[in-house]
């Protein structure tokens, strides 16, 4: 689906405004001073494009940003993840593989919607999504519990949730949604009442926990992409709150029982392995949130880079 698949478009943004602890914004920032860039341009050889900005959008953030149907920030998370949602656009459209590197996950709103248009445009097709998380994030604003946009943006993506105010997100339009039927969900562990009806009432392919202990990373994987679909693009957007806090306690909502960083690995190996791979997000790095000081956000730094080289195929002999 790539027509320069060794051209790889880097956007970076520090953006923390769907949640509420500060620090997530530094991630992308981390992630490049642990070498990751450099790895993926000397080892990986690819030609990095839109890498040398790390974009935080500050003036992109309103004074006055009242909550609306219960959202906290909505009108600067719409208005940051409307710019990435053009910057992911203008990398898609080139044929390029597009890397973001968050920010916490309400930033996939962005991602998602500028693939999902730019596969559209160029190739007349509709992305799959794979979703690896130990949560769901796909809470309306009206059945989350805590207002937070990070645990909403497969809402808007999906179309469950929609809102005509240009300002709150009503720049989204069909060419930037995903159907529930192409999207599958790996890692979940900690998902709401509410999210899990949504879950079941709408069909939605999910892997929890349970799943990869009963069937192993393996055959989840045959599973998980099986559903998908051969010759179908994929966006990867992965949460490094997937892995187990063993592996990435440096996040904003560690939660106990999670994927080995090896499983993590080997999800984003299966997925480059495919030749199918589009778009790749990692996010809720936050170097600042360390139980242990300085080396659990070290450590979570690094599982995020190994995770990065396995999507873009480090692991491929
Ligand atoms: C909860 C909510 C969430 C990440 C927390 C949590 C969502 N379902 N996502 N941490 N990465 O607030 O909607
Ligand atoms: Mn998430
Ligand atoms: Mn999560
Ligand atoms: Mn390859």
């Amino acid at each position: 689906f790539l027509s320069h698949p060794e051209d790889l478009g880097v956007v970076a943004v520090g953006f923390s405004g769907g949640q509420c602890k500060p620090g997530v914004d530094a991630a992308p920032s981390a992630l490049i001073e642990a070498g990751l860039l450099t790895q993926i341009r000397d080892e990986l050889g690819y030609n990095l494009h839109g890498h040398d900005t790390v974009h935080l959008y500050t003036d992109l953030v309103p004074k006055e940003d009242p909550d609306y149907r219960n959202m906290k920030n909505p009108r600067a998370v719409s208005a940051v993840t409307k710019k990435i949602a053009d910057q992911v656009y203008n990398q898609a459209k080139e044929g390029r593989l597009v890397l973001t590197l968050g920010g916490d996950h309400s930033i996939a709103i962005g991602t998602i919607g500028g693939s999902a248009k730019a596969i559209r445009e160029r190739l007349g097709r509709e992305i799959a999504v794979i979703w690896v998380d130990a949560h769901a994030d796909i809470n309306t604003p009206e059945t989350s519990g805590s207002g937070n946009i990070h645990g909403m943006p497969v809402s808007f993506l999906t179309g469950l949730a929609k809102e005509d105010k240009e300002d709150v997100f009503g720049w989204i339009k069909d060419e930037n949604r995903i159907s529930v039927k192409k999207i599958v969900y790996i890692g979940l562990r900690d998902v709401d009442a509410g999210e899990k009806r949504i879950l079941r009432e709408n069909g939605i392919k999910a892997f929890s926990m349970f799943d990869i202990d009963r069937h192993g990373i393996g055959r989840v994987m045959e599973m998980a992409l099986g559903h998908i679909g051969s010759d179908t693009p994929i966006h990867l957007s992965f949460d490094v709150d997937a892995l187990d806090p063993m592996w990435a306690p440096s996040t904003g909502t560690p939660v106990r029982g999670g994927l080995t960083l090896r499983e993590g690995d080997y999800i984003c190996e299966c997925v480059h392995q495919t030749g199918s791979l589009v778009a790749v997000d990692l996010v809720e790095v936050n170097p600042s949130l360390a139980p242990a000081e300085d080396i659990g956000a070290h450590e979570t730094v690094r599982a995020g880079c190994s995770l990065v080289r396995c999507a873009l195929g480090e692991s491929l002999l």
